[in-house]
């Protein structure tokens, strides 16, 4: 790692003490530091900055000053939440955080992000004696528009509106050379862009600990600008290494194994904005698509109260940087839509939202009666339930009564497979829906919050405890229909809950929890045009069905059916599974989401595949007939990103023992690749919902019993959708070599898979014909013996014997016994086996025990 970066090879100690004896930078860097002597003197209004007026200098040049000299002297703007000015304050009284202002003052601040002429961005590394986030690595620059500067840099409400911010580029400007040494003419104010806002805190916890008396809380102005020549002469005091980076390389260094620490700031802009704005440079800095002077997005970290924070919320978390890292979103209201679920008989006509205006495309009842194999499989699961129900007990109960009910109510699309899981998991696995199905319904109500915005994400935040734990918790005026009824009987979901295991009602609390706080999150933003990143995709993907992949693979473990190493390695696999399933059902209703205001597209993927026509671009442009073919191109790179899930998903299910839960687990995932080559390239997405044949449901369902049935149905739909795929490739298309690559992946996974599993079945079975042969070899050998010596005849092995004349009455029971013995004794020892070797890998056996 350290090979790359730039250091300033100066020890830190030796440094200070030097600067402080001899109060000359010059003196020590007589090269580097020259530039600081052409640095543009501000002049310091004392109007402004009372205890400057002490000082004896009234100009800022950066010179003989140390950290804790600019911490008394740097006059800030002290702003409310809206960024009007309040007053200004020294540096040192913002960033204290104490009981009497736990946040410290809220403050304007600017992150400057600086390009080179190859679209690389510069980065530092804070120098070790910063005193707030020394030693993180961030941006280019950041620091703070100034009080008592001429020309100023406070910038008015009129600044801002028209998206000069003079006053902050000047401060921009004036750190860049102080920092990093860039000489002022190769940053011309002109060509700084303005971007947007930033309201975060965030107490320094990494290096002072929890109860950290030093933090940021600020209104970030983010700032790009792109040059084609940058001079560096980076200033120790501040920097400790520069570094200029492509995306992927940022990428790689912010991943958990670099060991790199980062500051809060960069690390909400580089997890939410910068994949977006860094992705077309002339876009962002020439063309007003990313200026925004009006929102002030807002972040605070973690609400766990415990500062933890889960390396899946927060992909970009080393265990270094938490707790003062992966900040999350501060509430805003906002509309949200809800989703049909992903599979089987649709849940539509009970859901709130627009479903209903949008048309259905089905397929003719012709087209499906043509398919035997499917009629045929919709009525053998009809006809001969297969797959028997389980008896959540307690029926007397009438609470659990209630549940069981309302499952089938809320829920058509999961409430069959749920309800064939086995005791010790089944009712659990109905609580988990309900309470989850419950939150989601909070999360969903576009009306009942409109009057308290707040009260929405306190409810989504607080449901874990405030309803877990009140066995009389109720909620009206919630959701409509089924949704709200369960809402409104939400205590007897409570008592059942509540006469869970521990254990179990460990994992669906925690689950509750992580889930509310992450759709609080995403309550606050503007979907309508969609998620801005591939990575906030996934995030919203982890937070409503990821997490219920991780709830539902400890609940496996809890319940003893599964090995607990399920749940605790290769955790990213049960992450996957939801995240295949969400991904579907977000792919499959772009235009429902839409419509309804809540989109979910991520704007880095259909920005590149907007039509450049339209000046405004928007998402919606793609349900129109003359955006077709981007359109379906934008479509196709989804549908990839999607079935790039299902390698894990394999895995994952590749581990399971139990058939009831391999099944619970591979229907949804047969269901969701089946609709993934339903839309892959299929233009009737952009003009109403696509769903596949209800027989083609039917026989997913009966064909997903055993992982040679997945890889048969797996590596069927990859193949097809890879023959459309190369068709399309023929035509010159852009996506399609990525589609055909993760297709091939799939069905080589599948092949070998396939074999592995065939080839486990035949040695399994070689081996068991061989031991049953050894077996009985071995319990015949006494009877064998027996034969022979009280034969007259000289003995078995001598000379066959044509009649067993001479043996006794009890001779013959003592020859039967011995036969029974060994044939019992072979039974019961090729029982074990197939038991023994089953968890090896062997799924052979699975169809016929779920058959039997
Ligand atoms: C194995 C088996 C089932 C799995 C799995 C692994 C991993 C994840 C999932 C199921 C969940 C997949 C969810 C896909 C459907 N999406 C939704 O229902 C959206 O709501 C998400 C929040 C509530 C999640 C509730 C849920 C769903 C399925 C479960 C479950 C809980 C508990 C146990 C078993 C299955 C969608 O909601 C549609 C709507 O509101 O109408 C949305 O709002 O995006
Ligand atoms: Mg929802």
């Amino acid at each position: 790692m350290c090979a790359f970066l730039v250091r300033i090879k100066m020890p830190f100690l030796a440094r200070s003490v030097v600067l402080r004896l001899t109060h000359s930078v010059h003196f020590l860097f007589p090269r580097r530091y020259d530039h600081l002597n052409n640095m543009p003197r501000f002049k310091l209004s004392s109007i402004f900055s009372p205890s400057r007026k002490k000082s004896s200098t009234n100009e800022w040049n950066g010179r003989n000053m140390t950290q804790e000299d600019f911490m008394r002297k740097d006059e800030c703007l002290v702003v409310d939440d809206r960024d009007l000015l309040l007053r200004t304050e020294n540096k040192y009284k913002c960033h204290r955080f104490t009981p009497e202002q736990p946040r410290g003052l809220l403050h304007r601040a600017f992150s400057v992000f600086l390009f080179d002429k190859t679209g690389r961005l510069l980065l530092q590394q804070r120098a070790a004696s910063k005193i707030t986030f020394p030693q993180v690595w961030t941006n280019t620059c950041c620091s703070h528009p100034l009080s008592g500067f001429t020309p100023t840099e406070v910038d008015t409400p009129e600044d801002l509106a028209n998206g000069k911010v003079k006053g902050v580029k000047r401060a921009a400007i004036r750190k860049l050379q102080h920092e990093l040494g860039i000489p002022s003419f190769q940053v011309p104010l002109r060509k700084f862009k303005f971007l947007t806002r930033l309201h975060y805190w965030a107490a320094d916890a990494a290096t002072y600990g929890p109860a950290a008396e030093w933090g940021e809380h600020e209104i970030d102005y983010v700032l790009f600008i792109q040059v084609p020549t940058v001079t560096l002469r980076p200033n120790p005091e501040e920097v400790n290494a520069v570094k200029f980076v492509s995306l992927p390389e940022l990428q790689e260094m912010m991943h958990p194994s670099s060991g790199l620490r980062w500051s809060p700031w960069f690390r909400i802009i580089a997890e939410r904005f910068l994949p977006l704005w860094w992705a077309d440079l002339k876009l962002t800095l020439r063309t007003n698509t990313y200026f925004d002077p009006t929102t002030i997005h807002r972040f605070e970290p973690p609400t766990d109260p415990t500062g933890n924070i889960s390396p899946s919320e927060f992909a970009q978390d080393t265990a270094a940087s938490a707790p003062s890292g992966g900040l999350v979103p501060m509430g805003r209201a906002s509309a949200s839509p809800t989703l049909p679920p992903a599979f089987g008989k649709g849940d539509e006509g009970k859901k709130q939202g627009a479903y209903g205006k949008i048309k259905s495309h089905s397929e003719s009842l012709v087209s499906q009666l043509l398919r035997v194999d499917e009629v045929g499989a919709a009525l053998r699961l009809k006809f001969a339930r297969p797959f028997p129900e389980t008896d959540v007990g307690h029926a007397g109960d009438a609470d659990v009564r209630f549940c069981a009910d309302m499952l089938g109510r809320v829920s058509r699309s999961f409430a069959a497979v749920i309800r064939q899981l086995p005791k010790g998991l089944c009712l659990e696995t109905v609580v988990f829906y309900l309470v989850l199905r419950a939150l989601d319904t909070v999360e969903d109500d576009m009306e009942a919050f409109q009057k308290d915005p707040g009260a929405k994400l306190r409810h989504l935040r607080g449901f874990y405890h405030v309803a877990l734990e009140d066995p009389e918790f109720k909620m009206h005026g919630v959701g409509k229909g089924d949704e709200a009824r369960l809402l409104e009987n939400f205590d007897r979901v409570v008592r059942v809950f509540q006469g869970l295991t521990p254990g179990m009602r460990t994992v669906i609390k925690d689950i509750t929890r992580r889930m509310g706080a992450g759709m609080a999150d995403f309550v606050d933003k503007d979907l309508g045009q969609g998620t801005i990143s591939l990575q906030e995709y996934d995030l919203y993907c982890h937070y409503v069905a990821g997490l219920v992949g991780e709830g539902l693979t400890r609940m496996f473990a809890e319940s003893g059916l599964e090995a607990p190493d399920l749940a605790t390695s290769r955790q990213e696999l049960a992450n996957s599974m939801g995240l295949f399933l969400q991904k579907t059902n977000i792919i499959r209703d772009y235009l429902e989401d839409f419509v309804d205001g809540r989109a979910f597209w991520p704007q880095e993927v259909w920005k590149r595949h907007a039509p450049s026509a339209v000046p405004a671009q928007s998402l919606g442009a793609f349900a129109e007939a003359e955006h077709r073919e981007r359109a379906l191109a934008c479509l196709d790179e989804l549908v990839t990103n999607a079935l790039e899930h299902v390698p894990d998903c394999l895995a994952y299910m590749s581990r399971l023992h139990t058939p009831q839960i391999f099944r619970f687990c591979a229907i949804p995932q047969v269901m969701a690749i089946a609709t993934l080559e339903k839309v892959y390239h299929n233009p009737d997405v952009f003009t109403g919902v696509v769903k596949i044949r209800k027989g083609l449901a039917c026989k997913l369902i009966m064909e997903a019993n055993s992982m040679g049935d997945l890889y048969t149905c797996f590596s069927s739909f990859a193949g097809k959708i890879a023959r459309r795929a190369a068709a399309l490739e023929k035509r010159g298309d852009s996506v399609s070599a990525q589609t055909l690559r993760v297709c091939e992946e799939i069905r080589v996974l599948c092949k070998e898979g396939e074999a592995s599993s065939t080839n486990t079945k035949k040695y399994a079975r070689a081996l068991h014909a061989a031991f049953a042969a050894l077996l009985l070899a071995i319990a015949l050998v006494p009877v064998l013996a027996l034969w022979g010596t009280e034969s007259s005849r000289g003995g078995f092995f001598a000379r066959p014997i044509e009649s067993p004349a001479g043996l006794s009455g009890a001779d013959y029971v003592q020859m039967a016994f011995n036969v029974l013995v060994s044939v019992v004794a072979t039974l019961a020892l090729s029982y074990v086996v197939s038991k023994v070797w089953r968890p090896l890998g062997g799924q052979g056996n699975r169809s016929r025990s779920l058959a039997a």
